[in-house]
């Protein structure tokens, strides 16, 4: 596949400092598809400084200016939607439709949504006698993970370039083709030169020296909940903001009066979907004592449907592949019964593992505490409602949810109770307007919407 072979820095495509290269592989075939350069501390440190140089020009362009440059860019992700589907399927593995329909979609409405926002956001506030300016922050380091890679990335760089922020970009290693195509847009969207730089580079190289640079003034980061720590920590001890989505453990609460069916399809499409390599996804599925061994049969029956290498994709690389194994076997191990799948289903090639639907999950079991990432449904029982809150908050994380219930009061009201950042209800619909982020270790900050654009400003108060 076509790469470019050097960085995105100060509005053209430079040679990295070093000779390294990354190897780009197909996780549903295990070729070598391209290689892009490894960056360095020396690459990052020249796209910082482009994105100081250009900080001072774009954050006093008048917020409508900002607008319509994130609207030519959200035109340039809608024209190129193809090129963008064919690149996250030969980089991530994904089924073709998945990428057409959520890895190249989901980002043109996300851009939308920051074209109007920066046109409509309050960057100024009168509170008495006082005017309020939100500023924008400065220089950002975005650090954004494999499993939706132009979503994670435009979640970022949007309400960043929304706030007036200029960005540095350092995407994950394993699809960094992705990356260069939105560079491309970038520049095709006629963006002035240094707001938006890439580095493509290994986390710990490449990705460190960014948080680490002591000229960015916040760093966004989403992946795991390790790296995320790490980051925080060095945040903390540099006195820069930080936002972090980390990890999930999400429970989808089946309440009496649901519809049993519905629920219990609709929950395990959530998992299947991107082969189980999304932070919010439902993976704890809970079910009342009376109809649990319904819900488990109604569940094995719905996973058939999800045929590897057609409707599932591989999972990112053969590490991810082993963690999903291990998980698995762990489950077995620990007493859980596999309704589905399971780690003896003949494979194609590629680094697939089988959809696997596990019963009798009790919240102390590993597969019920720890983020899988992969496509794996653990069905819990639960006695009474009360049981049911218990064992949804019996996590760490706290990043998502759902509730079906007979009516949206119910579950509305059971909604509330629940320490999590987002809930759908009753099935729920995406809301690119819906802020999305962590209660509780699944993070700090949130993405998206207002929220999204409100974590790039800093607060500036005038007394009168
Ligand atoms: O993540 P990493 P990995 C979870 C999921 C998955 C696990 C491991 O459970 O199984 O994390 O995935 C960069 N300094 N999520 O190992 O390493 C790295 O280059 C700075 C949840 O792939 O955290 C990449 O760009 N940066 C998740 C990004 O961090 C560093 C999405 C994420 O990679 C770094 C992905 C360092 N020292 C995984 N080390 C979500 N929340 O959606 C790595 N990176």
């Amino acid at each position: 596949m076509k790469a470019h072979d050097g960085m995105y820095i100060g509005g053209a495509w430079r040679p990295a400092a070093g000779t390294d290269t990354i190897a780009v592989v197909n996780p549903a075939d295990e070729q070598v598809i391209a290689h892009v350069p490894a960056g360095t501390a020396e690459d990052v440190d020249a796209a910082v400084r482009a994105a100081r140089a250009a900080f001072p020009g774009w954050a006093a362009t008048p917020p409508a200016g900002r607008a319509a440059r994130i609207g030519a860019l959200r035109d340039v992700l809608a024209a190129r939607a193809d090129e963008i589907a064919e690149t996250v399927t030969a980089e991530l593995g994904a089924p073709l439709k998945l990428s057409q329909t959520v890895h190249a979609g989901l980002p043109v409405m996300v851009a939308g949504s920051y074209a109007e926002l920066a046109a409509s956001y309050a960057f100024e506030e009168r509170h008495g006698n006082s005017t309020v300016f939100l500023e924008p922050v400065g220089v950002v380091g975005a650090i954004t993970p494999w499993n939706y890679p132009l979503h994670q990335i435009v979640a970022k760089v949007a309400p960043a370039l929304a706030a007036g922020c200029t960005v540095v970009l350092k995407p994950a290693e394993d699809t960094p083709l992705t990356a260069q195509l939105f560079a491309e847009a970038v520049e095709e969207a006629g963006l002035p030169a240094g707001v938006f730089n890439l580095v493509t580079g290994l986390g710990p190289v490449a990705g460190q020296a960014l948080a680490e640079h002591e000229d960015v003034d916040l760093v966004s980061f989403t992946g795991s909940t390790a790296v995320g720590r790490r980051i925080g920590a060095l945040a903390g001890g540099a006195v820069k903001r930080v936002a972090l989505e980390l990890g999930g453990k999400s429970a989808n609460v089946i309440l009496p009066g649901a519809d049993l069916a519905k629920a219990v399809s609709v929950g395990v499409a959530n998992v299947m979907s991107n082969s189980g390599q999304t932070c919010s996804a439902w993976t704890r599925m809970l079910v009342d004592a009376d109809r649990y061994e319904e819900a488990v049969a109604l569940a094995a029956e719905a996973v058939a449907k999800y045929v590897p290498g057609e409707r599932v994709g591989p999972l990112v690389n053969a590490r991810q592949r082993a963690r999903v194994r291990g998980y698995i076997e762990r489950g077995i191990e620990e007493g859980a019964r596999v309704v589905a799948g399971g780690p003896e289903a003949p494979l194609p090639t590629g680094y697939y593992v089988s959809p696997t639907v596990f019963a009798d999950v009790t919240p102390e079991m590993t597969i019920a505490r720890e983020e899988i990432f992969g496509p794996v449904v653990s069905i819990l029982k639960y006695e009474d409602e009360a049981d049911a809150l218990r064992i949804a908050n019996d996590t760490v994380y706290g990043l998502a949810g759902a509730v079906w219930a007979a009516d949206d009061a119910e579950a509305v009201a059971f909604a509330r109770r629940m320490d999590t950042g987002q809930v759908d209800i009753n099935g729920g619909r995406f809301n690119p307007l819906a802020p999305f982020g962590g209660y509780k270790q699944s993070g700090v900050g949130r993405e998206l919407g207002a929220h999204g654009l409100a974590e790039y400003l800093q607060t500036k108060s005038l007394q009168f």
